[in-house]
């Protein structure tokens, strides 16, 4: 699973020493709560907040989630109050543990058909043209998009070459060689603690994964003893602030730190976010992170709306956000191409979380991705439990998708 690495100086520690967490005051069934230190929504464009983020944390604090560690076994209770960590912190990445198997073997399954088609190729007897017209159909009918396609099949026909190969099936290893290659500049740790609190914000269309995602991910910052602050800023509808709650109570619940949570039904979502980004700077927050909507009311435009988002964050803390994730749904094939387009072309975006690998998901539409707009993938989602969000890595995700 996850590998975190975190480095902590005194001034960082002193920045976060004591802090009260306020576990789940919105959860459904009890009263609504404006967040104690929040300012009014009105004040969303109002002058940034009074309290500073501590400065040394800027250029100090690293802390990178990496692939391969295990989630620690559930904390008995959650704490109202957490002890600050030790001094000179510096948990080193535990040892890498076996099982990245598990869920591997869930998106071998997830992307069979890809697979299928794709090995079906390499069952000819010889090398061939009507070989190579057949991957690029095989590639084609994965969402691998013509770019991506042509590049694949050029790379390779040139190994293929260079190597002098006859036979089949090491073209097919040549084929995973190049697919890795392509796809390795996705491959990046997301950052956090390099700024306090970070302040992500997260975007996609609706149904993408956005809600599920933010609650694996709180989850893996838990366990990982960072304090997180979800602000609901998908206020339109009337469940989201509810299911977010669900998913921090669920992430909450299962590790040993504990969430904060930030909402305000039918409120502006900019002055939702600038007042969790206010709140998680007086509370000591390692982590806040903003849930957006994916639709809004016919009038309003999302992007315009998730702009408008971004830039009240930067007011509450001059370099937030300092991640916008799109998630987009592996599912949705070249679509996710689109998306990853227009939203970065808005946004600028920081990383991507793909979810929905272990469904029908064909998954070539990473290659288009790294070809036409490489975006790190940050997250692939893997399934709907909270342990189903994964580390992107290239080679396993090229030998997923060949085998
Ligand atoms: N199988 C599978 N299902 C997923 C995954 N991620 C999310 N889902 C499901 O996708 C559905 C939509 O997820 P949400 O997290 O509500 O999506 P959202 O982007 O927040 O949606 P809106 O708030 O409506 O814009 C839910 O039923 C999730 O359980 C995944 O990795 N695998
Ligand atoms: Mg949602």
């Amino acid at each position: 699973m996850f590998s975190f690495f975190k480095k902590k100086t005194e001034a960082d520690d002193a920045s976060s020493t004591v802090f009260t967490a306020v576990a789940f005051a919105d959860v459904p069934g009890l009263p609504p709560s404006a967040p104690a230190e929040a300012l009014p929504s009105g004040s969303a464009h109002g002058p940034a907040a009074a309290t500073p983020a501590p400065a040394a944390a800027a250029e100090t604090a690293a802390a990178a989630l990496m692939p391969n560690r295990e989630v620690p076994t559930p904390a008995a209770a959650i704490p109202t109050e957490v002890a600050a960590p030790p001094v000179q912190a510096a948990v080193a990445p535990e040892p890498a543990p076996a099982p990245r198997m598990g869920w591997i073997a869930r998106l071998r399954e997830g992307l069979k058909k890809t697979g299928l088609s794709l090995a079906g190729v390499f069952s000819r007897t010889s090398i061939d043209e009507a070989l190579y017209e057949e991957l690029e159909e095989a590639l084609l009918m994965a969402d691998t998009g013509v770019k991506a396609t042509q590049f694949l099949l050029d790379e390779l026909k040139r190994r293929v070459r260079e190597a002098r190969v006859t036979d089949p099936q090491a073209v097919k290893g040549l084929l995973t060689d190049v697919l890795a290659e392509l796809l390795k500049p996705l491959e990046r740790g997301l950052e956090v603690g390099r700024h306090l609190p970070t302040v992500m914000m997260v975007v996609g269309v609706n149904g993408a994964g956005k809600t599920t995602s933010i609650g694996k991910l709180t989850r893996h910052l838990l366990d990982a003893d960072q304090k997180v602050l979800l602000a609901a800023a998908d206020t339109f509808r009337a469940a989201a602030r509810e299911q977010l709650a669900v998913w921090a109570h669920r992430a909450d619940g299962a590790a040993k730190g504990s969430v904060d949570f930030v909402s305000q039904q039918g409120a502006d979502p900019a002055a939702v976010s600038f007042d969790a980004v206010n709140a998680g700077k007086a509370r000591g927050v390692d982590v806040v992170i903003a849930d957006t909507a994916g639709r809004l009311p016919t009038q309003l435009h999302l992007m315009e709306e998730l702009k408008k988002i971004q830039r009240v964050i930067a007011k509450a803390q001059a370099d937030a956000p300092h991640e916008v994730l799109l998630v987009v749904d592996g599912n949705t094939g070249q679509n996710a191409l689109a998306q990853v387009r227009a939203f970065d072309d808005a946004l600028k975006l920081t990383g991507l979380v793909v979810t929905k690998l272990d469904g029908t998901a064909k998954g070539g539409v990473l290659a288009a991705i790294a070809r036409e707009r490489p975006v790190p993938v940050y997250f692939i989602g893997v399934g709907e439990k909270l342990e189903d969000l994964q580390t992107f890595n290239a080679r396993e995700f090229a030998q997923a998708l060949l085998s």
